[in-house]
């Protein structure tokens, strides 16, 4: 397993998100990607590579997932904050206004607040100092190992980034998520040849921004198995009832499962979800691998062990397809890592 990577990640450091009406510190922090990256080394499962966080083509395919408009607030956010006060350069950037359906999405206000709104669907996604440097080397990650893929190099790679992407969509952040790292790795798979992509994300919570992404496309199937938005985060989108529109009618599978849920059910819906990605004819396969599915997550609902993800690795190797791994939630920080790689490890490539 080759796994891109690039220690620029830390440059994203949130410091609180808004939980039942009170900043707490960030679930989602650089340690994470630390324990993913020594657990790595320790089982030796491959070369790491880290490559240039301005390779060849990456604006340009940054521009496929989202809108210039966007692309141009991110890049640009942060001076934004500053300038509107020096000592903001203390604080991390957090909305905290956003427009209702039925108000102007299409005017791009002059307030930095209301656009940190109109970008945005949750408080609990800081923006900082580094945040954009951090999720633009993470994307080169995405991207490279999709090329890698694509070009048959290797079979299989790891894009081992953060912040994570499956919550942000063509034009907004949320989640934690800034770039969708799985729909960039898709659409450069895509690009590099592959005509079918199926999108496979086994985080706890519903991949919003990938499904709504691909949602009208039939080039590529989205499939998510998540905790039931009725209850779970991210609450308005999610639902068994969503299966495409137009050309991507049919092109979309959602698993939602209650809280609670253990191992022996989660695997059933795993391989109804392996099922549709073979039926789909899918010749390649991007896999948003989040753990946050796991017992001792802190903030999600599922009850899956430590070595069930040796399974859950072993189980999608039964697809026997070409793999892009993307990492993405998991926040039992001193278990991610062992998790993380027992999926790689059980996948065996
Ligand atoms: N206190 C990913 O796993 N906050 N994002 C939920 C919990 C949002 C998770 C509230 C969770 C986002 C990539
Ligand atoms: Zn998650």
């Amino acid at each position: 397993m080759l796994t891109l990577h690039n220690p620029l990640h830390h440059l994203h450091q949130g410091r609180h998100e808004m939980f039942r009406g009170r900043l707490v510190p960030c679930h989602e922090t650089p340690q994470r990607l630390d324990h993913v990256l020594a657990e790595l080394q320790r089982r030796s499962l491959g070369p790491l590579r880290t490559p240039a966080d301005d390779v060849e083509g990456l604006d340009a395919g940054l521009a496929q997932i989202h809108s210039p408009r966007y692309l141009h607030f991110i890049e640009h956010a942060w001076e934004e904050w500053i300038a509107l006060d020096p000592l903001n350069a203390a604080q991390d950037a957090l909305p905290s206004v956003w427009p209702a359906p039925g108000m102007r999405f299409d005017v791009l206000p002059d307030s930095f607040a209301a656009r940190m709104g109109l970008f945005s669907f949750d408080a609990g996604t800081p923006l900082t100092a580094g945040s954009w440097a951090a999720a633009h080397a993470g994307a080169a990650c995405a991207i490279t190992a999709a090329r890698e893929v694509a070009s048959q190099r290797v079979r299989s790679a790891f894009a081992l980034s953060r912040p994570p992407g499956h919550h942000a969509g063509a034009d907004f952040f949320g989640g934690y998520c800034f770039l969708n790292n799985a729909a960039l790795a898709a659409q450069a798979l895509r690009d590099g040849g592959a005509r079918r992509v199926a999108v496979l994300d086994v985080d706890y919570h519903h991949g919003n921004g990938t499904q709504a992404i691909f949602y009208e496309r039939s080039d590529v199937l989205t499939v998510s198995v998540h905790g039931d938005p009725r209850t779970e985060y991210p609450f308005f989108l999610g639902h068994a009832d969503e299966r495409g529109a137009g050309a991507g009618e049919g092109c979309n599978l959602n698993l939602p499962l209650p809280r609670g849920t253990g191992f022996v059910r989660w695997r059933e819906a795993l391989h109804c979800g392996l099922a549709a990605i073979r039926a789909f004819g899918a010749d390649t396969l991007v896999v948003s691998l989040g753990v946050d599915t796991f017992e001792g997550d802190p903030i999600s609902g599922f009850l899956l062990r430590g070595p069930d993800y040796l399974q859950v690795g072993h189980d999608i190797a039964s697809a026997k397809l070409p793999t892009v791994f993307v990492f993405e939630g998991g926040y039992a920080v001193d278990e991610v890592g062992m998790n993380t790689v027992n999926v790689l490890e059980g996948f065996g490539a």
